[in-house]
């Protein structure tokens, strides 16, 4: 389904054994060191949602190489089989027929691996995101969200406000969702998560949501 022009969401995108296995790793990133942690806003702040850096170690506004904000300590490798599943999920995205997504295939011949973030966000049942753009990678390259565990309220904006017009859209466990081209620097966010709605079989108590970037750098 094509939510704007380069949005495009993939409903039950990663089976229930795809699902285990993606948890099964994000449960191991979230150890010590470098592992999951509370992300303090400039302003004073804390984020509702935790969370665990691959790659690139995400902080408000930039990137690093080590967790400068936390223990300090060298971010986790991004891993060879995360870049095949981003590449794989444009190209499933794409064929959906999503106009204005920049395909997987047209990165810059650099000889380097297309995806090398992946941020994880854990929320709890009153975790939310506020309206945000995410502007800091260097790339217009599409971003890949996949979600796990309780389902959410996630909210799709435009690139111009905070405010009205957006879609509200329910994701789910194993979903997909591309945002490329014109949807890449829309605002979005999560207002709602609703406690409970997991697959049984999953064994995660809340939810989880993978984004896999380009640093561009
Ligand atoms: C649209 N995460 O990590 S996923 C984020 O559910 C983030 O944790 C939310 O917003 C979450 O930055 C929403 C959907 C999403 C992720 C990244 C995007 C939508 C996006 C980047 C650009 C445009
Ligand atoms: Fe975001």
């Amino acid at each position: 389904t094509t939510i704007a022009p380069g949005a495009v969401h993939v409903p039950d995108w990663l089976d229930a054994r795809a699902q285990r296995e993606l948890l099964a790793a994000c449960r191991e990133w979230a150890v010590p060191p470098a592992g999951l942690r509370t992300v303090r806003t400039p302003g004073g702040g804390t984020m509702t949602a935790r969370q665990v850096c691959l790659g690139w170690h995400w902080y408000p506004y930039g990137y690093a190489r080590t967790v400068v904000d936390g223990d300090g300590t060298p971010v986790k490798p991004f891993p060879d089989w995360l870049g095949e599943l981003g590449r794989r999920a444009v190209r499933d995205a794409l064929e959906e027929g999503a106009p204005g997504t920049v395909p997987y295939d047209e990165a810059p011949a650099t000889g380097k691996p297309l995806y090398d973030i992946a941020l994880i966000n854990f929320y709890d049942g009153d975790a939310r995101m506020g309206m945000h753009r995410d502007s800091d990678e260097e790339s217009d390259a599409p971003v890949v969200s996949l979600s796990l565990g309780d389902s959410c309220v996630f909210r799709f904006g435009n690139t111009e406000s905070r405010a009205r017009p957006y879609t509200d859209v329910e994701l789910r466990s194993g979903d997909l969702f591309v945002f490329g081209g014109p949807s890449r620097l829309a605002y979005h966010g999560v207002p709602k998560v609703h406690p409970g709605t997991a697959p049984p079989e999953l064994g995660l108590a809340g939810r989880l949501n993978v984004t896999l970037r380009v640093s561009g750098r």
